[in-house]
């Protein structure tokens, strides 16, 4: 961790991952909701910083926006598109997708903007609770 200096210099801005695997136990999250199958399932980034998926599992898997924009992860939310088609580039209340994610494969890399809390999940696995969370601040 780098110290601050007092002279309120951010760190750049920095690139996160987030892995993907269905057996990835769910979290106790009681202010969000049951999340499971990303790592970490809920990530904390400020404006500016970047995520990248990363699919650890032997299945393909997507990370696929919600356009939602509630504090609580809504259930049985309907993909309006198709969610395993890449599109968006943007971390924000609407669909962006990965798009399929092949087993050891990676997204390609999406920018955060808009401050917020924005659910995602998986295509193929939402049903089974594979959804999380990126919380991006200021
Ligand atoms: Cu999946």
């Amino acid at each position: 961790m780098r110290a601050y200096q007092g002279n309120h210099k951010r760190p750049a801005h920095r690139l996160l991952i987030i892995n993907m695997d269905i057996d990835f136990r769910p979290h106790k999250r009681p202010t969000q909701g049951r999340l499971s199958g990303y790592d970490p399932v809920v990530t904390e980034v400020h404006v500016g910083d970047r995520i990248q998926f990363v699919n650890t599992d032997d299945n393909q898997h997507t990370a696929t926006g919600y356009s939602f924009g509630g504090q609580t992860v809504p259930e049985n939310y309907r993909f309006q598109g198709d969610p395993t088609v890449v599109h968006g580039s943007m971390i924000d209340a609407s669909e962006w997708s990965t798009g399929n994610v092949r087993s050891h494969g990676k997204s390609k890399i999406f920018n955060t903007g808009p401050t917020g809390i924005f659910y995602f999940a998986c295509a193929y696995h939402q049903g089974r609770g594979m959804r999380g969370a990126i919380v991006v601040k200021p």
